[in-house]
């Protein structure tokens, strides 16, 4: 098997609302899809980075720049694997080298009849669904989002926060919705160890978790924050790799991980960083990027790995598009099916890709 090359495709999808984090407001996706070309298959890769380099460094020019000029020059097969391999001395960007390798798997995997649940290991046929729930105008608008989201069968809550958003919408919830809703929040590294004390009082609130309450680059500052308080911490961020994991739970720096193959460079990395925290019994969850049915597909995939104890934010397509550019992910029982098919196991429709492109550009290798 030989790759021939990449099409790049730049496609813009309407957001259903607009997304508002501690970092800033999404109000559409503009996302970069990979078509690996090789003698024997097609296989799609999806990168995660957003337009704005504000979740962190990576952003979506920049990706197809990197992939454009240094990734795809650097292969020297399409085994996913080795092209992995061939990428690493490449610093950072990994959401670049993570659409890449996906791309190739998924090219290899389709070759050879395998799905990407298999291959990655997974147990389960369906996972439980989780969803973000961004931060809101106001509490009644909140609730009413929280309430859709509850009807339609999620079985795990997120809260997006920041300061000034944080204990009174958690309140909220917990007072309109009652106490055996699985709930957590999300900070996106929007405090500091300064606030310790305010934090505290989501403790009250039972929470799954508080995710990523500080910076990226503050390991040390998350372990003294588990200290001071009761709620587990996760970190998503500050994961970018099974080493940073293992480093990150040696300090104590957390209590649960977030794992996203973008943000490690990868789904071959996003299972080790699985099997790092298996070997220290931390639980973990899959954590999204918006992604489209492509990326959602192989998302649910590595769900399905048995580490993966809690729901992730692994929502169905609705969650955000109103149009997928795959057959939609749909709640079945609060539930996601893992795709049977060869590798990614669903394909984008042409038409919808068509009518959502706004680049498009191939690369021979
Ligand atoms: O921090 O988990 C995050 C979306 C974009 C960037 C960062 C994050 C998120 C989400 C949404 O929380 C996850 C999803 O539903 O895809
Ligand atoms: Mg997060």
């Amino acid at each position: 098997m030989k790759l021939e090359g990449v099409e790049l495709r730049r496609i813009k999808m309407p957001l259903r609302t607009p997304f508002r984090t501690s970092f800033g407001t999404e109000h559409e996706r503009d996302v970069l899809l990979l078509r690996a070309v090789t003698t024997e298959s097609e296989g799609w890769g999806e990168c995660v980075a957003m337009s704005s380099p504000l979740y962190s460094a990576e952003y979506v020019s920049g990706a197809a720049s990197v992939i454009k000029r240094f990734l795809l020059p650097a292969l020297t097969s399409c085994d996913a694997a080795q092209a992995s391999q061939a990428m690493s001395r490449f610093k950072g960007h990994p959401m670049a080298k993570a659409a890449v390798e996906m791309a190739l798997l998924d090219a290899q995997l389709r070759a050879s009849g395998m799905s990407f649940g298999t291959y990655l290991g997974a147990v389960r046929s369906r996972v439980p669904a989780g969803v973000s729930v961004g931060i809101a105008p106001d509490i009644p608008s909140l609730l009413s989002t929280v309430e859709g989201f509850l009807a339609a069968g999620y079985q795990r809550i997120k809260l997006k926060i920041e300061p000034g958003w944080d204990v009174a919408p958690v309140r909220a919830v917990r007072a309109q919705f009652g106490d055996d809703v699985l709930l957590q929040v999300d900070a996106n590294a929007a405090y500091t160890l300064a606030d310790a004390r305010h934090l505290a009082q989501l403790d009250s609130f039972d929470l799954l978790m508080i995710e990523q309450p500080l910076a990226e680059d503050d390991l040390r500052d998350h372990a003294s924050l588990a200290r001071l308080l009761r709620t587990p911490l996760c970190l998503d961020e500050s994961i970018v790799s099974a080493k940073a994991a293992a480093f990150a739970l040696s300090l104590g720096a957390c209590q649960v991980v977030n794992v996203k193959p973008g943000r490690v460079g990868g789904y071959l990395e996003a299972r080790r960083v699985h099997d790092v925290c298996a070997a220290h019994g931390v639980p973990v969850w899959c954590g999204g990027m918006l992604e489209t049915g492509l990326g959602r597909a192989a998302n649910v995939a590595l769900a399905a790995l048995p580490g993966f104890v809690l729901p992730g934010d692994t929502s169905a397509s609705d969650r955000y598009y109103v149009e997928d550019v795959t057959e939609p992910f749909v709640l079945e029982d609060g539930h996601v099916r893992v795709p049977g098919g060869a590798g990614l196991g669903v394909a984008p429709d042409g038409e919808v890709l068509a009518s959502r492109t706004t680049w498009v550009e191939w690369v021979p290798v």
